[in-house]
């Protein structure tokens, strides 16, 4: 199999830190340049038409992309260690905490960063600052939120680590990089001795 990533980019390197939390080895890692435009050539575009990395090229040449859904597939392919549940109700939960971790803090994150930063503005345009900046505040407000779930219990999901963390980690490390964005200094507690947690995990080292 073959990963098309992309460096400094979360979802990419939501499914990377998947595959090292789950030991896989053997899968093809190609890197995809978003400031040269590589996800626009013909031939990105014929595996995946939406142009965004990540994307997994199976083994018969079907192209995964999204990354939930590749996860998913992993998921099935190598079970353990399990990372997306045990049974419908605990997949259910898990989901729930991962959409809410993807919806809202990583798309906020996105969303201020690409219509804020200068490094951005290649892959969008129009920027619109203002846009960026609300969707800055309002990740802000969730990552309260999250905070709060984290006083309560030791990861996202739960009582144990999931994907749910892995997309709430990986968000905050595109924030930490490029909105400066800590969770200590904004008097954030708990999601910071969280983040550090996780960042001692040697999956937390794979970009
Ligand atoms: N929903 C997709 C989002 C993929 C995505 O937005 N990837 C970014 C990198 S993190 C990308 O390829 N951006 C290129 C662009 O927007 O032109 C997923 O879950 O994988």
């Amino acid at each position: 199999m073959k990963l098309y990533v992309s460096s400094y980019a979360p979802n990419p390197r939501r499914v990377a830190m998947f595959i090292a939390e789950k030991g896989i080895s053997g899968i093809e890692s190609i890197t995809v340049d978003l400031s040269a435009n590589e996800h626009k050539t013909d031939d990105y575009r014929a595996k995946n038409p939406m142009a965004k990395t990540p994307a997994l090229e199976l083994d018969d040449g079907r192209v995964l992309a999204e990354s939930r859904a590749i996860c998913t597939y992993l998921e099935g392919r190598y079970p353990e260690p399990n990372l997306m549940g045990v049974g419908f109700e605990e997949i259910a939960f898990i989901e729930m905490a991962d959409r809410r971790a993807e919806m809202h803090l990583l798309l906020g994150i996105a969303n201020c960063v690409r219509h804020t930063h200068p490094a951005l503005a290649g892959l969008e345009q129009p920027q619109f600052p203002e846009f960026g900046s609300s969707q800055g505040e309002k990740m802000l407000e969730n990552a309260r939120w999250f905070d709060g779930v984290l006083a309560r219990q030791p990861y996202l999901a739960g009582e144990r680590f999931t994907v749910a963390d892995i997309t709430a980690f990986c968000a905050l490390e595109f924030a930490r990089g490029l909105m400066k964005f800590k969770p200590g200094a904004a008097g954030l507690p708990h999601l910071q001795e969280w983040r550090d947690r996780i960042a001692e995990r040697p999956s937390a080292k794979v970009k």
